[in-house]
């Protein structure tokens, strides 16, 4: 690695490029990109024929629209390692997130792709002041879901003290917070909204803890959010943004300007999308974000389609970056849900039901923040023969329902049976979850 410690975490060469200095070694990076998917990922191959696309066509970042595509529906037909790009053996680490019907959207990593997440994880967090002497608290969860290991990877490659604190237990995470004189704080903004709501509860004193920065993502949140969370805990909460299946948490970053996530370009190419014409769009313009890894050796993506709205700008930044940035995510292309942070989508849910014999398949879904959590009920009509007052029936088809629920999609729901033929029927198309939560 190049430079001193300092250097590295915060890159100039690479974070600070002029657009042509940038369009250069995007361009190159892009070229061996194509070259490789189309050598070594059966998908890639056929579709760039289908597309009468060769790699030698695409010589720089401008020739990107040539490319078609990719899907999440794409990784799930190749389920679960056909858009590997090399061998078995060399890949180090595999997640893995929810795709729409229960399969899962795999990834697997080289060790290079694990050194490029650490190095975005940590660009991303020297952002919010993570250095050496700090002490980051990682309360995302750990395991197949990348926002625990991607913070871990970051502050460990500053060599910063790492707490892997993973998800859950209310009282523990601020035991260990306060104790271990934590400075910064890594998890789903929400979660650090209750967690700062629950230390006068807990007994606790705010003035008794270290806090001074975090980086929260992996869900949308509000300006006013931040606000609160700010208030609460006493810190600079900057917005922290990624996918699995581009990489993980850090695609992008929110410098202390607090007006954008910097991409990081040199990496990843950012494009903006109308996501009904599917025609590029100009910075500024509202629209899907699309994403070209370009470093990635395992499972390279070419045009993949984040279904996440926003907008893109090229408007210099006061911090001397020089990276495009994109704007909070305002919604999605699609209706898939996160819930404290775990990504639903309805028909998950659907066949979760749909598997327990005595109920109909009219049901609705209310999704509510309640004291700044994520809450999930899900109303469903019992069949026809069946009233809601048979007690002991009921009672056991409520259990089944729960059980399948949370073995489908990994969250607990408040499930409510109800007679047949009261939920209220659309008139167009179904209308199944009612999302009452500010965005
Ligand atoms: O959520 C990675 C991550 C972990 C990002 C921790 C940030 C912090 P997935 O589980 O694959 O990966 O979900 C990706 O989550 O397409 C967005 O819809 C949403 N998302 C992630 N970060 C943000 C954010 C991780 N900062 C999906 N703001 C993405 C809004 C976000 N939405």
């Amino acid at each position: 690695m190049k430079g001193k410690l300092k250097d590295y975490i915060y890159q100039p060469e690479y974070e600070c490029l002029s657009r042509s200095e940038m369009e250069n070694l995007q361009s190159e990076r892009l070229r061996k990109t194509v070259q490789l998917v189309y050598d070594n990922c059966k998908p890639y191959r056929a579709k760039m024929d289908e597309f009468k696309v060769k790699p030698s066509d695409i010589r720089s970042v401008s020739d990107l629209c040539k490319l078609p595509f990719t899907v999440k529906h794409d990784l799930r037909e190749a389920y679960p390692f056909g858009f590997y790009t090399a061998p078995q053996r060399d890949m180090v680490e595999i997640h893995a997130s929810s795709g729409t019907t229960g399969k899962l959207t795999v990834v697997g990593y080289t060790q290079k792709d694990i050194d490029v997440w650490a190095e975005i994880a940590a660009r991303s967090l020297a952002m919010a002041g993570v250095t050496k002497d700090s002490i980051v608290h990682v309360a995302y969860g750990y395991g197949l879901f990348t926002g625990g290991l991607g913070a871990h990877y970051g502050a460990q490659k500053i060599g910063a003290s790492t707490v892997p604190a993973s998800a859950g237990n209310t009282i523990r995470q601020l035991t260990l917070l306060r104790d271990f004189g934590a400075t910064h704080l890594c998890c789903t903004p929400s979660y650090a909204i209750f967690l700062g709501t629950e230390i006068e509860k807990a007994g606790m004193n705010i003035e008794d803890f270290s806090l001074v920065g975090g980086a929260f993502g992996a869900e949308p949140w509000t300006y006013g959010m931040r606000d609160e969370l700010e208030r609460l805990l006493r810190i600079d909460a900057l917005d922290i943004y990624g996918l699995s299946e581009i990489s993980g948490p850090g695609v992008a970053m929110e410098c202390m300007q607090k007006h954008g996530s910097h991409v990081q370009e040199d990496h990843f190419i950012p494009e903006i999308i109308d996501p009904d014409t599917l025609e590029p769009l100009p910075f500024g313009s509202e629209g899907e974000l699309v994403f070209t890894t370009i470093t990635k050796t395992g499972q390279p993506l070419i045009r993949y389609r984040t279904r996440d709205l926003c907008t893109l700008s090229d408007e210099k930044c006061a911090c001397g970056r020089t990276t495009v940035k994109m704007s909070k995510v305002k919604g999605r292309s699609d209706d898939m849900l996160i819930i404290r942070g775990v990504n639903v989508f309805p028909s998950q849910i659907e066949a979760a039901l749909m598997n327990v014999a005595g109920v109909s398949p009219h049901y609705m879904i209310y999704v509510d923040r309640v004291n700044n959590l994520d809450v999930m009920e899900i109303d469903i009509e019992l069949d026809g023969n069946l009233s809601p007052d048979r007690v002991s029936d009921v009672e056991s088809i409520k259990k089944k329902v729960e059980t399948e629920v949370n073995s489908y999609i990994g969250l607990s729901a408040k499930i409510k049976l109800c007679e047949s033929g009261s939920i209220r029927r659309s008139e167009g198309k179904a209308v199944r979850v009612i999302d009452r939560r500010e965005q």
